[in-house]
């Protein structure tokens, strides 16, 4: 896969070098290009930003610089990549959206700052490029870098050989809890003793069902606690006998569509 960043904050990609994605980089498995957006500026100051038209306070990312740097690096490759565009109003960025981008051969991310890119460089790629607006949580960052960061390990941690033999046989969506229907419960190692606390005995007992069962459960109570919608979103055929007699236990309704809610009680909590 090739991905290119174009960044007023080249430094800011730095992470990129290290880790899975900077041994992915240097594998071959990945073909990581950072540009700094001032390269494609004409005056003296290396301008990209301006007052917004219509007021208000902050600046926007004027469009040139954009226009140019990214017909660019469109010119510098072959076929047409998927444009993704960190923005607080884009569509919500999940493990989904992370498994379609990773199986495209090529992605331009354009992070911006300040108030974020002149509307019309987004309707002029539109056209042209399948073009995603994302968002990585309903919190307010300062600009698109640290998306593209996450953005680029989620995606890069499912290409094919990037991530060791041990953990790529393990899918994220088949995995215990089955990621985005239940969250995971607690793990633990050596040794089996730790300033007094012990592991949980069922772990060391060797029983496979045993041990299945109760990490089920973990993963119930975590989900129950952290995650409620998750549980009311849950597919009634995912959920055996076991699971619903712990789900009553933990203040849930069953309800007459086998769908769980929290019982009126519950949810003034
Ligand atoms: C890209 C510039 C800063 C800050 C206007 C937004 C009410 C606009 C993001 N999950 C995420 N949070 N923040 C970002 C993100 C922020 C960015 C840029 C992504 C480029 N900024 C900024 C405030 C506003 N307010 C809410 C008005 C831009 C992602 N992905």
């Amino acid at each position: 896969m090739r991905i290119d960043v174009v960044t007023i904050f080249p430094e800011y990609l730095e992470p990129l070098n290290v880790s899975l994605v900077g041994k992915a980089r240097a594998r071959g498995q990945l073909d990581v290009r950072i540009h700094n957006l001032r390269d494609w500026t004409h005056d003296r100051h290396n301008t990209v930003d301006d007052s917004p038209f219509g007021g208000g306070p902050g600046m926007v990312m004027k469009p040139e610089p954009w226009g140019e740097a990214l017909d660019s690096v469109l010119e510098s490759g072959e076929g047409r990549p998927v444009l993704v565009v960190p923005t607080p109003s884009g569509l919500p960025f999940t493990q989904e959206l992370a498994v379609e981008l990773s199986e495209k051969p090529w992605l331009v991310f354009t992070p911006a700052r300040y108030e974020g890119i002149d509307r019309r460089v987004i309707e002029e790629y539109g056209d042209r490029l399948d073009v995603r607006e994302v968002s990585i949580g309903d919190y307010v960052l300062a600009g698109g870098e640290a998306p593209v960061l996450v953005i680029v390990e989620a995606v890069a941690r499912l290409l094919p050989g990037v991530l060791g033999n041990a953990e790529s046989h393990r899918d994220d969506s088949f995995a215990p809890g089955a990621m985005a229907d239940l969250l995971e419960g607690p793990v633990y190692t050596k040794p089996p003793v730790w300033r007094g606390r012990e592991v949980p005995e069922v772990l060391l007992s060797g029983h496979h069902g045993k041990v299945a069962r109760w990490r089920r459960d973990e993963a119930f109570r975590r989900t129950t606690a952290n995650r409620p919608d998750l549980i009311e979103r849950c597919d009634p055929a995912a959920l055996d006998k076991h699971d619903r007699k712990l789900l009553a236990e933990l203040g849930w309704e069953e309800r007459a569509d086998g769908r769980f809610g929290r019982s009126a009680s519950a949810v003034e909590e």
